[in-house]
């Protein structure tokens, strides 16, 4: 049977990041992409400027029920959760009825080029997601939030990160794009016993919005196949890279990566 995979996160209504990405990246894996959509958001035409529409707390739990109780998914992923009461609303969902399943927990705290979001998230994020992630998968910036440290500018500062955020319940912690040396950056894996880096040329000048959502979206569309989790990890790597080097403009603010199998 296929597998069916579930992803418990925002529309992005340009299409590169957000659902979109999740569900187009769950069918590149031949996977059967389900959404529980928690916010919608929007760009002005003018400036690109994102609005941010979150769903009511009511609606988000009829999908998550249809979802986790009326199909049961072989793996799912969060991505924008945007308030602390709609992580908390996960988090509980995720306690009673993810136990049997792979968590890929995507800790968006910002849209690209936006100021963090909701600076209150990171506690509930903490507190209701992290403990019941098989794997979760900051940036730099998420990362250093999570870990409670200013900021990451180097691999010995992932290293710190890596151990805190694992010290907060995630099995595999994955913290993406950090500097390695003077070419390349590398997505760093710690799994509470050794690190792993998957390393790549730094992309400067070309688009890469979505490549976060992807790069969650692929982990667990292949924890859903039953890969092992350092396999996945490393797939999806290389998956997003590819994805990165296909990206194309969308209009005059923004492009966006293009995946591809
Ligand atoms: O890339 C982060 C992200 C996640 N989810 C949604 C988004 C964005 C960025 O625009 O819109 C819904």
């Amino acid at each position: 049977m296929i597998k069916k995979i579930l992803t418990i996160a925002g529309s992005d209504t340009s299409g590169g990041a957000g659902i979109q990405a999740d569900l187009k990246t769950f069918q590149i894996y031949e996977t059967y992409g389900m959404s529980t959509l928690t916010v919608i958001v929007a760009m002005e035409p003018e400036t690109w400027a994102h609005q941010v529409f979150p769903l009511d707390i009511q609606t988000i739990e009829a999908q998550l029920k249809t979802n986790l109780l009326g199909i049961k998914p072989d793996a799912l992923k969060t991505g924008m959760l945007p308030t602390v009461q709609i992580i908390e609303l996960v988090g509980s969902y995720l306690k009673n009825h993810g136990k049997q399943i792979p968590i890929v927990i995507d800790p968006v705290m910002a849209c690209k080029g936006e100021k963090p979001l909701f600076p209150e998230n990171t506690q509930a994020m903490i507190d209701y997601l992290l403990p019941f992630a098989t794997v979760v998968t900051p940036n730099l910036f998420e990362a250093a939030q999570l870990a409670g440290m200013p900021t990451i500018n180097t691999l010995q500062e992932a290293k710190h990160a890596a151990i805190a955020i694992h010290g907060l319940g995630a099995k595999y912690v994955v913290i993406k794009a950090v500097p390695y040396d003077d070419e390349l950056v590398a997505e760093l894996v710690f799994d509470g016993h050794a690190f792993g880096c998957f390393t790549h040329p730094l992309f400067d000048n070309v688009y890469n919005h979505g490549a976060g959502c992807t790069f969650s979206a692929s982990i667990a569309a292949q924890l859903g196949k039953q890969k092992e989790p350092l396999q996945a990890i490393a797939d999806a790597s290389a998956f997003v890279v590819e994805a990165i080097k296909q990206s194309e403009p969308l209009n005059t603010f923004a492009g966006a990566i293009i995946p591809k199998k």
